[in-house]
């Protein structure tokens, strides 16, 4: 059989529902076996687009996002995607085709050498050089991809391998020397772990996206309770508890609240489960929790110790590793220190100035007025706008840019998470800066009816970058101003055929989301004309300890 039509079967044994991609000579004959295929392919219109979907749609499904691309620089198109998927650990398998064999090293047309372009951004790569290897390497990807430590693998496939005849044999196991990923953790870790959890009179837990990975949020919330634990989380960590729990004291870092940050700060044992402790959750990292011993669960041995000291390192799955750690614990009361926290609480609040059109606002009433939707967010001012005032309470219902931190991720990616979770309202909470670089895709939305909402938070600046020009460049605007609210976003949304709607200011913003909640059918972009000069706070600056953050003033 065409080797093109044995690799799309192998897709469907791997139970593929769906592919963001867009064809090219390269990938053809592979584009040619799909269409006798009940694989859904959603055609992005750039290959950026469709890694940033597919990446999406795993986040939002926990299921493994498929892409293909053509050669050259439909692969490269993908890198950015690939590279986000990476950072933040999310399974993704990328397809590329490549030209052929004989061609190769020849600079022959659209070639790039993309297995050589990913191999540092990818969990492991593939150049397909044998058409006999391709449904091994077809297995070996997908459960590469999502096992472990979850990561996009590449499969760059060339046209003649594509077009050469095979046998299907597809197989049912595999067993690869050298990647063997440790679930179970470490009995006498465990028992270190536990005694210290029974010493500590400050615990907290630091909860990351690995506590989404393994569905370990209800583990978790036992664990704290049972201990009992506060819990602050990291941008990935959003959902790993409900952020309406009482232990909870939601998003940390550089623009976490005050009193979460001086709570981790305090603690004198931090439980840090699924997370890589990034500079944006530590702050200056030599002058992270000075007092607290440190317990760290985590799925990927090369995280223990990188960037903080650890006492305790568990190495496994968080699922299973909570669930133990709650059966050999008893609870204890630690009042004094509930106390502290609930001072903290009361005193330093999350606010922001009331004069004007606020950022804060449109994001408070939005999650007002749509409690249970899935957020996607675009990177900058917005991004943290969203950690701050969406109180989200459930592990897939927040999606960002954590890792990479790239503008452009959230409109693909919550067109990924509606094609996941269609039931679900998907919103994208967007810079204007941000959504202008992918936003091609809203033909994609609209050609596939695929009704995502995008809320703009329209200051006409690249903002984050205009807040740290304000705060530690002493005010010189170099390039920052972008000018949107000279255009209509109204107006561009209507042209793709998507609904528009400007917001000018704060009275218009209650009809506004009723007018989104009508049109649920339908793609809609709503641009909110916010003060241009609200910032993201409370803030660590950079290089500062955690217990540093500047405040609002108000
Ligand atoms: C692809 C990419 N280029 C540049 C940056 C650097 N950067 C970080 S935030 C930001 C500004 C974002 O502006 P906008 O999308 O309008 O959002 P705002 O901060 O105003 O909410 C920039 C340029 C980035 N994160 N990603």
């Amino acid at each position: 059989m065409r080797a093109a039509d044995a690799f799309i079967k192998a897709l469907e044994k791997e139970g593929v529902e769906v592919i963001f991609g867009i064809p090219g000579g390269a990938i053809l004959e592979i584009y040619d076996a799909l269409y006798d295929s009940n694989i859904r392919h959603i055609t992005t219109r750039h290959e950026q687009g469709a890694t940033h979907a597919a990446d999406g749609y795993a986040r939002a499904s926990g299921k493994v996002g498929v892409v293909f691309a053509t050669s050259g620089p439909g692969a490269t198109n993908t890198v950015t995607g690939i590279a986000n998927a990476y950072m933040d650990s999310s399974p993704l398998v990328v397809f590329t085709g490549q030209v052929a064999r004989h061609l190769i090293g020849n600079d022959a047309f659209q070639e790039a050498d993309i297995t050589g372009i990913t191999m540092p951004i990818t969990k492991h790569n593939y150049l397909v050089t044998d058409p006999k290897s391709l449904l091994r390497i077809v297995k070996e990807a997908f459960h590469i991809a999502s096992t472990g430590r979850p990561g996009p693998v590449l499969v760059d496939i060339p046209k003649d391998v594509s077009q050469a005849d095979i046998e299907f044999e597809y197989p049912s196991k595999i067993d690869l020397m050298g990647y063997k990923p440790k679930y179970e953790g470490h009995p006498m870790q465990i028992k270190r772990a536990v005694e210290l959890i029974m010493k500590a009179e400050r615990p907290i837990i630091l909860a990351g996206g690995g506590v989404r990975i393994s569905n370990a949020q209800k583990e978790l919330t036992e664990l704290a309770e049972g201990i009992p634990a506060f819990v602050v989380t990291t941008l990935m960590g959003k959902g790993a508890i409900s952020e309406y729990h009482p232990l909870c004291l939601g998003f940390v870092g550089m623009h976490g609240s005050k009193y979460a940050n001086y709570a981790l700060s305090e603690s004198d044992l931090i439980i840090a489960v699924g997370c890589r402790f990034s500079d944006r959750t530590t702050g200056n990292a030599s002058l992270f929790a000075p007092n607290a011993k440190i317990i760290h669960i985590d799925i990927d041995p090369a995280e223990i110790g990188k960037n903080i000291r650890v006492d305790v390192p568990i190495v496994g799955d968080a699922k299973r590793i909570l669930s133990q750690l709650k059966k050999m614990i008893e609870y204890k009361q630690r009042k004094e220190w509930g106390d502290k926290v609930k001072e903290w609480r009361e005193k330093y609040p999350l606010k922001y100035e009331k004069d004007g059109f606020k950022p804060q606002f449109v994001v408070e009433k939005a999650c007002e007025f749509f409690p249970d939707a899935i957020i996607t967010t675009e990177v900058g001012q917005n991004q943290m706008w969203a950690a701050q005032f969406f109180k989200v309470k459930y592990p897939r219902q927040f999606i960002s840019s954590g890792g990479l931190g790239t503008m452009g991720f959230g409109f693909p990616a919550a067109m990924g998470a509606k094609v996941a979770c269609p039931d679900k309202e998907v919103i994208d909470i967007a810079g204007d800066g941000s959504f202008l670089m992918n936003i091609q895709e809203l033909a994609t939305c609209v050609h596939y009816k695929i009704p995502v909402k995008v809320f703009i938070l329209n200051n006409g600046y690249l903002g984050m970058v205009r807040q740290w020009q304000q705060l530690f460049y002493k005010e010189r605007y170099s390039a920052t101003c972008i000018g949107c609210e000279k255009m209509s976003f109204e107006k561009i949304a209507k042209g793709f055929g998507a609904i528009g709607i400007t917001v000018e200011k704060p009275s218009e913003v209650e009809d506004a989301f009723k007018l989104v909640k009508e049109n649920y059918d339908v793609p809609v972009v709503v641009d909110f004309r916010v003060d241009f000069k609200a910032n993201v706070l409370p803030m660590v600056p950079p290089g500062k300890g955690l217990k540093d953050i500047i405040e609002v003033e108000v």
